[in-house]
């Protein structure tokens, strides 16, 4: 008769046999990539993954049975699922640096890119590293140098060279910083056609080097603004790219954070040409972009955190955030954890439809911490406030097509189910006919982190909303509007018409935009 195994020894066989199936199936995948066969690959992945889903929760379920050496196995198979963020010209560096900032002492890595091993005990005591999972978006060298899946890249040296004598200039490798000599003068053609096609070449190169230290690289993230010309001209060349080299490879997403002109802080009156002309070229390739409005968010740090003329650095800080609280679910794991990618399938019913509104909350200053006490419910509800809202519109005159709630820190289910019931009961909470009123929801239990001397108070818990919603037609319209008055002159036209641009793109794009707003029209008539 066969000997009863101890509970130790079981495990490990149970281990052993999957990890045989695991193999099996990553033979396949790469048989049938060999040989073009994406369907029969795809199905193999899925099941790899299914498998690396029971392993987790085997090696979960059983704690200390599992011995150093199967979890070493189980880490090798453990399946990657890399991002690499893109920051384009200044808006795109600038708050590259925030985040990245952000994502340091959320990880627990030093400005050399090394983990400090005391910074538990420190800076972020409630915070537990050992859900980390910073390997989506460190690489993590063979000396123990985690660095940043990143790519900067302007047109011209300065703002890039702020990040070189910066006090994470050890953390990028000098590859990682790209720039040329001269910028796009907020000029949508001359970063599309004569000044970004001479770096192209350099930056997807650069891009194929990170690529390659990547083992399942799940998508790109980018970041640029719509209204200079690195960042509305040299996106969507970039873009174009990406989606012929990478997507069959990968059916990797392309996600945008883009940031949204606002008068009284821009710096060109051609940002809504530049708008307008981006993103009729860059809407097929994005997968879902999120905007953020410089306008919105100055108003933000104005009237919320008391700033009396916000910066850059005070705008960039607060996006620096929520882009933290959206990409939590690549960065943390845990067991309510919602994929990111999950998300975004459930927030875009139709390509073409893919920007969503972000709103955060709470937004309060480091002074006004200690006297405010913030429930579940308050933070919910302030999600549907327009003075939390990173665009600025009126989604109350809108329907709602998708509701995502990501929630960060000291935060159980049941408060959340509690705080949806009683926003559903609010009549400004309207869905189109044909979506379920259904509101997605993850929870990540890394408690948000604040930058040291930063404006914003360090919080247990926070909620980013993302919402799909037709009121942001209105941020088109006025883009759209502003368009019109310039183009009914013809003023500035000439220069793009001198770096060899044709006239009918302005009109094509303008034409495409006019459909985007009737598309939003559309998907919000009832039957
Ligand atoms: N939030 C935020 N917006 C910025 C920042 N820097 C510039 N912007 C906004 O971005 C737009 C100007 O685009 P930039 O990103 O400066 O331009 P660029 O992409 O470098 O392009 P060129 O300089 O024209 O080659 C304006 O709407 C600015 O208000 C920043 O650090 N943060
Ligand atoms: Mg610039």
């Amino acid at each position: 008769m066969e000997d009863l195994l101890s509970p130790e020894l079981e495990f490990s066989h149970r281990v052993k046999k999957a990890m045989l199936c695991v193999e099996k199936c990553t033979d396949k995948v790469q048989r049938f990539a060999d040989d073009d066969d994406e369907e029969q690959s795809l199905s193999c992945i899925v099941g790899v993954r299914l498998v690396w889903a029971v392993l987790s929760g085997l090696a979960e379920s059983s704690g200390s049975f599992c011995s150093g050496s199967d979890s070493a196995i189980v880490d090798k198979y453990r399946l990657h699922r890399e991002c690499l963020s893109i920051h384009i010209g200044q808006a795109g560096v600038q708050i590259g640096d925030a985040c990245w900032e952000l994502y340091c002492l959320e990880h627990g890595i030093q400005p050399d890119g090394f983990v400090d091993s005391k910074q538990d005990s420190l800076e972020n005591a409630h915070m537990d590293l050992g859900n980390s999972s910073s390997d989506s978006f460190f690489h993590e060298t063979s000396t123990g140098k985690h660095m940043p899946r990143a790519l900067f890249v302007d047109l011209e040296p300065t703002v890039i060279d702020g990040i070189r004598v910066g006090k994470y200039r050890s953390l990028f490798h000098p590859e990682q910083l790209v720039n040329g000599k001269e910028d796009a003068a907020n000029n949508y053609a001359r970063g599309h056609y004569s000044v970004g096609s001479e770096v192209i070449n350099l930056v997807l190169e650069r891009i194929r080097k990170l690529a390659e230290q990547c083992s399942g690289l799940q998508g790109f993230l980018i970041f640029r603004s719509f209204g200079g010309g690195t960042g509305s001209g040299f996106t969507p060349l970039l873009m174009e790219q990406l989606s012929v080299e990478y997507s069959r490879k990968t059916k990797g997403v392309l996600l945008e954070f883009s940031v949204y002109p606002s008068p009284r802080i821009s710096t060109a009156v051609v940002e809504p040409y530049n708008s307008i002309l981006t993103t009729h070229s860059t809407l097929e390739h994005s997968d879902c972009t999120f905007m953020v409005d410089n306008e919105a968010i100055y108003d933000i740090c104005h009237h919320k955190l008391g700033i009396e003329r916000p910066s850059y650095t005070s705008i960039n800080s607060l996006v620096g955030q929520v882009v933290s609280s959206i990409t939590a679910s690549l960065r943390f794991e845990g067991p309510l954890n919602v994929d990111l990618i999950e998300f975004q399938t459930n927030l875009v019913p139709y390509p073409r439809i893919h920007f969503p509104i972000t709103t955060f909350a709470p937004i309060i200053s480091a002074d006004k911490a200690y006297h405010e006490h913030l429930s579940i419910l308050d933070i919910t509800a302030a999600c549907f406030e327009s003075s939390n809202q990173l665009v600025k519109c009126h989604p109350q005159f809108g329907k709602y097509m998708a509701c995502c709630l990501l929630y960060r820190g000291d935060v159980v289910p049941k408060d959340v189910n509690a705080a949806i019931a009683s926003l559903k009961s609010r009549a400004c909470v309207q869905f189109v006919d044909w979506c379920p009123t259904g509101f997605k929801v993850g929870i990540n239990q890394q408690p948000p982190s604040v930058m040291p001397g930063g404006d914003l108070a360090r919080i247990q818990r926070a909620v980013c909303m993302l919402s799909n919603t037709t009121g942001i037609v209105e941020a088109w319209a006025r883009l759209d509007h502003k368009f019109d008055l310039m183009y009914a002159k013809k003023a500035f036209l000439h220069w793009y018409i001198t770096e060899g641009m044709e006239q009918g793109e302005f009109s094509e794009a303008r034409e495409d935009l006019a459909v985007l707003e009737r598309d939003y029209e559309e998907v919000g008539l009832s039957f």
